[in-house]
């Protein structure tokens, strides 16, 4: 059955009242998200089971779950179809399709979204500040919930989201609690991050339907957080392919820090974050991970593939050096070999990574402003070519780490 590909259908009545408000109906979805257990179009099928134990490295990006080897671009989009299947599976928990309709109304600076799918449907909304004058569309930033938060330049709008509606994250409690949850049952196996980057996702599909409304671009929306939001954030940008700039802010552990080198770094007996901790304090993940989190070795994945499946898509990962526990090696580390992924693809300038030191967790320094920030926001949302060097890897810590001898696969040119 061929359903229509344009995103929305105006099909739902005119408001009578407000001229500023829109309200229509989005598409039957044709699936793009491939089919639980592997089988993307050309793809390879991906096989059961965790494979082989990775030890003192992390998992080479550029082989198949199956051994077969990664040597193009359409290998490289079966392999984060394959890696996004893995996440779910045994960590993330699932991500749902498109759901049966998506509606919205723009109307001040409320846009205010209805979600059905399963015959039940649950109401969000979130507040766009900033939107620009002038002729747009222009692009936006979502930011997750309160913690932290981003200067964002002119020209750019703010679209806060109040991710804790979506999935709670008091602690353990939280389980199962919010609006993704009151649509797909409290037993669901997607964890907060996952719930988030649905909600992520319906945000898009509502300003995709809006855009008379809101004069914001869809095609040009970045996402941030801070912390357990810059998970989020880590989270959506991977799980989502609209989203045209991620910027994680000291997301750490259970973002873009490494299972398996938070578990060196707490051998070495530093006080970090680890998988077996993170599971008890907060419900970020999926119930599936808990019987994982002793062995991450066995993982078929760890983070710089999380970061992966937003390769070439544009990241710029901001971290903390003074802060052990978010894992001042294992996002280095993990990040520094993740960044190998855009440089198979000839897409260095899209990747970022800068830690730095003498700032209070969540209060973004200066020194990753002018020259980082800026330039990210400025080529990837702003569309300005010369807004500076994007192509970053910097900590002003002593890294006693080894990226090539943890990353002792061969690095491809895929075209
Ligand atoms: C860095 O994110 C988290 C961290 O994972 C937690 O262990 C800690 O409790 O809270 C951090 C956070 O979200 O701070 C705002």
């Amino acid at each position: 059955p061929s359903a229509p590909t344009s995103a929305a259908t105006t099909s739902a009545p005119p408001q009578p009242t407000t001229l500023s408000t829109s309200r229509v109906t989005v598409a039957p979805p044709t699936s793009t998200t491939p089919a639980p257990g592997g089988g993307s179009t050309g793809c390879p099928a991906i096989p059961n089971g965790l494979g082989s134990t990775v030890s003192n490295a992390l998992n080479d990006p550029f082989t198949f779950h199956g051994g077969g080897k990664v040597s193009s671009k359409a290998d490289w989009t079966c392999r984060q179809a394959e890696i996004s299947q893995l996440l779910q599976k045994y960590e993330l928990g699932t991500l749902p399709g498109k759901p049966s309709s998506v509606t919205a109304s723009f109307s001040g600076s409320s846009l205010s979204i209805t979600v059905s799918d399963n015959g039940k449907s649950v109401s969000f909304s979130v507040t766009i500040n900033n939107r620009p004058s002038g002729s747009g569309p222009h692009p936006a930033i979502i930011n997750f919930g309160s913690f932290g938060g981003l200067p964002v330049p002119a020209g750019v709008a703010t679209i806060n989201f109040n991710n804790d509606e979506v999935g709670q994250q008091q602690d353990q409690s939280s389980r199962g609690k919010g609006k993704f949850y009151d649509l797909y049952g409290s037993g669901h196996s997607a964890g907060a991050l996952t719930a988030w980057a649905w909600g992520v996702s319906r945000i898009i599909d509502a300003l995709e339907l809006t855009k008379a409304q809101t004069n914001i671009d869809p095609a040009r929306i970045g996402v941030t957080g801070c912390s357990r939001n810059g998970k989020g954030a880590m989270v959506a940008g991977a799980l989502e392919p609209r989203i045209a700039l991620t910027l994680p802010e000291e997301s750490g552990a259970g973002g873009s820090g490494c299972w398996r080198i938070a578990a060196l770094q707490k051998s070495q007996g530093q006080n970090v974050q680890d998988s077996k901790q993170i599971i008890t304090e907060n419900v970020w993940f999926s119930p599936s991970f808990n019987s994982h989190v002793n062995d991450v070795n066995s993982l078929p994945f760890d983070h710089h593939l999380l970061a992966g499946l937003i390769a070439p898509r544009p990241l710029y990962v901001m971290e903390n050096v003074d802060m052990e526990w978010l894992g001042k090696v294992s996002t280095y580390g993990c990040m520094g070999i993740a960044r190998k992924q855009w440089q198979a693809l000839g897409a260095l300038d899209r990747f970022g990574y800068s830690q730095v030191g003498g700032n209070q967790h969540c209060s973004f320094p200066s020194s990753q402003q002018g020259s980082e920030l800026n330039a990210f926001i400025g080529k990837y949302l702003l569309g300005n070519a010369n807004a500076g060097t994007t192509s970053i890897f910097r900590s002003t810590g002593n890294q006693n780490f080894n990226i090539d001898s943890w990353s002792p696969w061969t690095v491809p040119t895929l075209s």
